[in-house]
């Protein structure tokens, strides 16, 4: 009853090339699901280099740039939006440090991965990316807005 008083937010989350190879996708989603966050949009998509270049358009100039819209455009994605108090913090935690090695042990990126150029997944690092991502990512009725049956026991 309180959570529900509060501003709900929304994070673009992605499952990179190398997660989606590796079969970590349901792993992925699940701990978002078990987090108790609301799934507004999902689907498979092959990248194209322009989108990329957008989304990452703050890290242009960067020496990883080149390599960095490469690695995302080389083989399908599965991209998220998920919606909830908190969530684009909160998914930020669970997702881990940007180096794997750095990352906490029971983080995504903890658990899963090794290496920053290959860190399966991604975040929004804002409220305010969160809505931009989302809006760059996925068409107008792409995302469907529902209520949990169950939101009670959650919100
Ligand atoms: P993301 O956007 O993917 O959630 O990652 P982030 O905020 O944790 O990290 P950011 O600094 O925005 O970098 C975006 C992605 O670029 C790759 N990267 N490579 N030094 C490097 O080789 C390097 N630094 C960043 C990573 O894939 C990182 O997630």
């Amino acid at each position: 009853l309180v959570a529900s008083l509060e501003q709900v937010d929304q994070t673009y989350i992605m499952v990179k090339p190398d997660g989606v190879q590796r079969g970590l996708v349901g792993e992925i989603i699940s701990r978002f699901e078990r987090k108790g966050f609301k799934l507004t949009g999902l689907k498979l998509f092959q990248c194209p280099k322009e989108l990329a270049e957008e989304h990452y358009k703050d890290l242009k100039g960067k020496p990883f740039y080149p390599p960095l819209i490469d690695y995302i455009t080389s083989g399908p994605v599965v991209c998220m939006v998920w919606e909830g108090v908190g969530v684009v913090a909160s998914a930020r935690k669970l997702i881990g440090s940007t180096n794997p090695l750095q990352a906490e042990p029971g983080t995504i990126r903890g658990d899963l991965a090794v290496q920053t150029g290959r860190n399966v997944v991604h975040g929004s690092d804002s409220p305010e990316n969160g809505k931009r991502e989302a809006a760059l990512w996925f068409k107008e009725g792409e995302l469907c807005e529902w209520t949990p049956a169950q939101a009670s026991w959650l919100m």
